[in-house]
């Protein structure tokens, strides 16, 4: 059996963790990162027949029995999991219809998966459902995204539009858009369910005056995702009491459309 601390998964998610708190978005123990993981490649580094524990979901995803995924845990620093993986992640597997999750390595403090579990596995199974390649949910708060939900409509439309016009990347990086949810109560399904059902359309859902959700087939383009949609809020916030001279415009946003052959959110540009 191999040494689960060198597998590409896990030294993955620990970079990534470590760069989300270098980044400023995730103090004290915010944030979450989940990621599907091929069982065959578990099994090379883990006895996917060995549970270690077992506990209560409090929600289905029939869709995603059997699925594994290396997640962080609850109350975890994202400032620490590069200094002991072993008990801020674990590796769990859904079972009994995904009302039950079974441990089958970390959290050896005996700690458990992120209080937004549910938010990501039902956040898995609708991202899935639009890709197939999909694999990655993180969670962030990234303070400019986050500033920007106190100052901008949260209009998906009005809210993507305003984005896309801070860079040109923006476009080209989310042209299928951002969802925008008002501010709800977090750790819940319901949080989880109206996630979820953005990101059936795009792979980037805001939580105003709480964070973000990102999805992506793997953690570079979830992070990236996120990354890129934090700078065009920074942009916004730095513009937004000065008078413009220029502006990008719906014109030339049709143009990278065109030169990329990307595929736009129906009905977004004028
Ligand atoms: O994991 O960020 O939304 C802590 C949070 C809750
Ligand atoms: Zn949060």
């Amino acid at each position: 059996m191999k040494d689960i601390l060198t597998a590409p998964f896990m030294t993955e998610m620990i970079r990534t963790a470590a760069l989300m708190y270098d980044h400023g978005w995730d103090e004290r123990n915010s944030g979450n990162i989940s990621l599907l993981l091929d069982e065959t490649q578990v099994g090379e580094y883990l006895d996917t027949g060995r549970v270690l524990r077992t506990f209560p979901t409090g929600f289905t995803a029939p869709g995603l029995e059997g699925r594994c995924f290396l997640v962080t845990g609850t109350g975890k620093y994202f400032k620490n999991i590069r200094y002991r993986p072993e008990t801020d992640l674990g590796v769990v597997r859904l079972t009994r219809g995904g009302a039950a999750a079974e441990l089958l390595w970390g959290f050896s403090d005996g700690g458990t998966v992120t209080s937004e579990f549910a938010t990501h596995i039902l956040s898995h199974a609708a991202r899935l459902s639009a890709d197939p390649d999909s694999r990655v949910i993180l969670h962030a708060h990234p303070p400019n995204l986050l500033a920007m939900t106190f100052v901008h409509s949260l209009d998906e439309r009005e809210f993507t539009r305003t984005l896309w016009q801070m860079c040109t990347e923006c476009i080209m990086v989310f042209p299928d858009g951002v969802g925008v949810l008002p501010w709800m109560l977090c750790g819940t399904n319901e949080i989880g369910k109206a996630t979820a059902a953005r990101l059936r359309a795009a792979r980037l859902v805001v939580w105003a005056q709480h964070g973000v959700y990102g999805a992506g087939r793997d953690l570079d383009e979830a992070f990236g995702l996120v990354e890129t949609a934090e700078k065009g809020a920074e942009i916004y916030l730095k513009i937004a009491h000065l008078p413009r001279l220029a502006a990008i415009t719906d014109a030339q946003l049709r143009q990278i459309e065109k030169h990329y052959g990307l595929t736009v959110r129906e009905g977004w540009l004028d």
